[in-house]
Parts: structure tokens; C-alpha cells; sequence
């Protein structure tokens, strides 16, 4: 019996598997909307079988944006050309979900396929970036953010309170904050990232206070019946440099919980750019592991998964409670059909009756 392939139950949502597909940028809307690639591209994922599916990072305003390819929620006419996603996507059986983020200081960069180097605020394409301390991502790109002030906090976590209220608008059934991969929020709560005097910085309690509040903004404005997550890098892998660490998450995912955040999407990286990544299969579930046992809160699993025994074990053994597909969808946006057939799972279930005769 595949564990993989049962339900489920978030709060009133209902997965029908374990397997979500990681958001990941498609760098393909102009001015952040979504449009015929979003719905083909997540349509097809949620077709072939996933049990969630979420949304790529939208931004919760327009200089939040790590490219100017990505998708944004910044405005109420962000909402229908969503809401035609999230209603196809929720037609094939899956939950939608959305990331919404702010790319912070890692903002205004050319297309990944265009080399991804920063733009400079006054090029086309280019905004001024923001972030906790002028403390550039990587000091060879020479991009040195405005350290933000009080209002511009203020403002930054309103923008996400605004996006949690169209994010429901639109559909979204599953939200989740981005607070990894060196981001805003992630680099508020670094050491590596946050240099700050005032009680945003410095401590610990001082340094996560920015997600902090910001979750309390978004819990407080999205439905108490509807799930609501959070993505954070569990390590720098900077621990030798005083970087954020596995026992900091723990300590993090607690107040989380607390703070009634449903579930802990366990990444890492993204906030030192000389960071040497041990990836490998699943290296990343660990984390998830440890976080849902000592925590005591639910996990999702990410990061080189791409076989269905792997992430039959990940689950089975109780290390997290979904996992989430990124690169390996890309490659094969059937791949829960294809698990579910190697598990001796209902495979057919998830195979749209359009394509029943194909099985
Ligand atoms: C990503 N990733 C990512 N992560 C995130 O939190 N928000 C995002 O929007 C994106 N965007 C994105 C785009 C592309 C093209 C890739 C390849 C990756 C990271 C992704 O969700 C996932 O965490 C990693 O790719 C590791 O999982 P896989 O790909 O090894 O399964
Ligand atoms: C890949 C990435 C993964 C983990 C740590 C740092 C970087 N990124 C992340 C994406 C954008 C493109 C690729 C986002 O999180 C938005």
C-alpha cells in the first residue's frame, strides 16, 4: 500500500496524494501576469496527477520581483488571469496553491537564460532594491541594497497582507510565505544578510521579527480553514561563518506553529552565494525530518527527489508528511501517474479521462 498515495488532510483541504510540484519561476509574465504559458504549464501538471500544486514566488509588489518575468499579485487585475489557473488546476483534482514573495535584495535581475546578472535601477528592466542592511548577494555583483526603513518594512508586510487577500480572490486554496533561498525574509533572518542596530536585527528574536509579523498579518487576513505555510532555508550551510542553522529552524518552526502556520516547506541555501551545498538525493528531507519530530509541526520535503520508492520512503518513514517535485516535474509533469503505476497505486485515477485508452 503506497503511504504516497494516500490523502492529505490540511486543515479543510485535502490533498489527494502526497506529491506536490515545487513553485518554481517560469520568468514568463509581463508585468506580472499570469497568461496562456502559466495555464498550460501548471495545467498539465496538476493533469498528471499531482496532488498540489503551487504557484512559482509572485510578487507582492512590483520591485519584490526577482526578474521582470515574474509573476505578481500586487494588484487586483493580477487576480482573474490566476483565478483561470487556479480554477483549471483545481478542475483536474489537485489543491492550488500560491508562494507569494519578495525578492528583497536578490531583485531586478536579467532573465536566468539571459545571463541573470543584476540590472541597475536606472536600466531598463531595473528597480532599486531593498533589504534589511546594504550588504550586497555576492559582492562581485556589485548590487547594494537601500537598507529599509520602518515604513518601508511597514509597507513591504502590508504589500503581503494585500496579496494574501487576492491570493483567495483568485483561488488559492494552499498559501505559503517565501521566506528562503535568501530572499527577504530569509535575509532578515540570517546573520549573513541582516547587519541591522535597531530590533530588527541582532538577536535572534530581533532578526525573524520581520517574518514574524508578516505571517501574523497574512494568518490574520487568510481563511482560519484554509492552509497557510511557510518556505525557509533550515541552514545557510554557512554554520563555520555564523550563518543560520538547522537548530535556528527548529527554533523558528516552533514560533511558526504557534504563530498558526500549518506546515513547514524545508529548504535551504539561497543567502550565502559562496556556500558549498552538499546536494544529493533528497539531501534536504533531513531537515524536514528534524523539524517535523522536534517541532512537531507538518512538513513538506524538497530537493532531488525524482524516484517513487525515494519519496515513498521520505513519507513512510515520517520525514515529512508530502513531498514536492521541482526539477523532475519539469522533466516529466506525468510523474504522479508514472509513481503511482511503480507503487501498484491507482494510477488511473489520476489519468484524465480524455487519456484513459493511453493507459
Ligand atoms: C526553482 N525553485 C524555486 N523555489 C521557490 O521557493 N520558489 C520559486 O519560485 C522557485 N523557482 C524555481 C525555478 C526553477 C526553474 C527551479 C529549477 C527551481 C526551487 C524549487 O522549488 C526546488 O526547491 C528546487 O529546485 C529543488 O527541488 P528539485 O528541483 O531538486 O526537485
Ligand atoms: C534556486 C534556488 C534554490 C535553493 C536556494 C537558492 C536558489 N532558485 C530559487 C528560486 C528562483 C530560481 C532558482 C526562488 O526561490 C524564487
Amino acid at each position: 500500500m503506497s503511504l504516497l498515495h494516500t490523502p492529505f488532510f490540511l486543515k479543510s483541504v485535502t490533498l489527494r496524494n502526497r506529491i506536490g510540484i515545487s513553485p518554481m519561476c517560469q520568468y514568463n509574465a509581463a508585468d506580472g501576469f499570469a497568461a496562456d504559458w502559466h495555464l498550460v504549464h501548471y495545467g498539465a501538471r496538476a493533469a498528471g496527477g499531482a496532488g498540489l500544486v503551487i504557484l512559482e514566488a509572485t510578487a507582492v509588489e512590483a520591485r519584490g520581483r526577482i526578474t521582470a518575468g515574474d509573476l505578481g499579485i500586487w494588484s487586483d487585475a493580477h487576480v482573474e488571469p490566476l483565478a483561470r489557473v487556479n480554477r483549471f488546476i483545481k478542475a483536474q483534482g489537485a489543491a492550488p496553491g500560491m508562494q507569494i514573495a519578495h525578492a528583497g535584495r536578490k531583485g531586478s535581475t536579467a532573465l536566468p537564460w539571459k545571463g541573470g546578472a543584476h540590472v541597475a535601477a536606472n536600466e531598463p528592466g531595473g528597480w532599486e532594491i531593498i533589504g534589511p542592511s546594504p550588504v550586497a548577494f555576492g559582492a562581485s555583483l556589485g548590487r547594494v541594497p537601500r537598507e529599509m526603513s520602518l515604513e518601508d518594512i511597514r509597507a513591504v508586510q502590508a504589500a503581503f497582507v494585500a496579496a494574501a487577500k487576492r491570493a483567495l480572490a483568485a483561488g488559492v486554496e494552499w498559501l505559503e510565505v517565501h521566506a528562503a533561498h535568501g530572499y527577504l525574509a530569509h535575509s532578515f533572518y540570517s546573520p549573513l544578510s541582516n547587519r541591522r542596530a535597531d530590533n530588527y536585527g541582532g538577536v535572534f528574536e530581533n532578526r525573524i521579527r520581520f517574518l514574524m509579523e508578516t505571517v501574523a498579518g497574512v494568518r490574520a487576513a487568510w481563511p482560519g480553514t484554509l492552509p497557510l505555510t511557510a518556505r525557509i532555508s533550515a541552514t545557510d550551510w554557512a554554520d563555520a561563518q555564523g550563518g543560520w542553522t538547522v537548530e535556528d529552524s527548529i527554533d523558528l518552526a516552533k514560533r511558526l506553529k504557534a504563530a498558526g502556520v500549518d506546515l513547514i516547506d524545508t529548504s535551504s541555501g539561497g543567502c550565502a552565494h559562496d556556500a558549498k551545498i552538499p546536494a544529493a538525493p533528497g539531501y534536504q528531507a533531513p531537515f524536514a525530518e528534524r523539524i517535523r519530530r522536534e517541532a512537531g509541526i507538518a512538513t513538506a520535503a524538497v530537493g532531488l527527489i525524482t524516484g517513487a520508492a525515494q519519496a515513498e520512503e521520505i513519507v513512510r518513514e515520517g520525514r515529512a508528511d508530502i513531498v514536492l517535485i521541482g526539477r523532475e516535474s519539469l522533466r516529466d509533469p506525468n510523474w504522479p501517474q508514472r509513481a503511482a503505476r511503480e507503487l501498484r497505486a491507482n494510477a488511473r485515477a489520476l489519468v484524465p479521462e480524455q487519456y484513459g485508452r493511453a493507459w
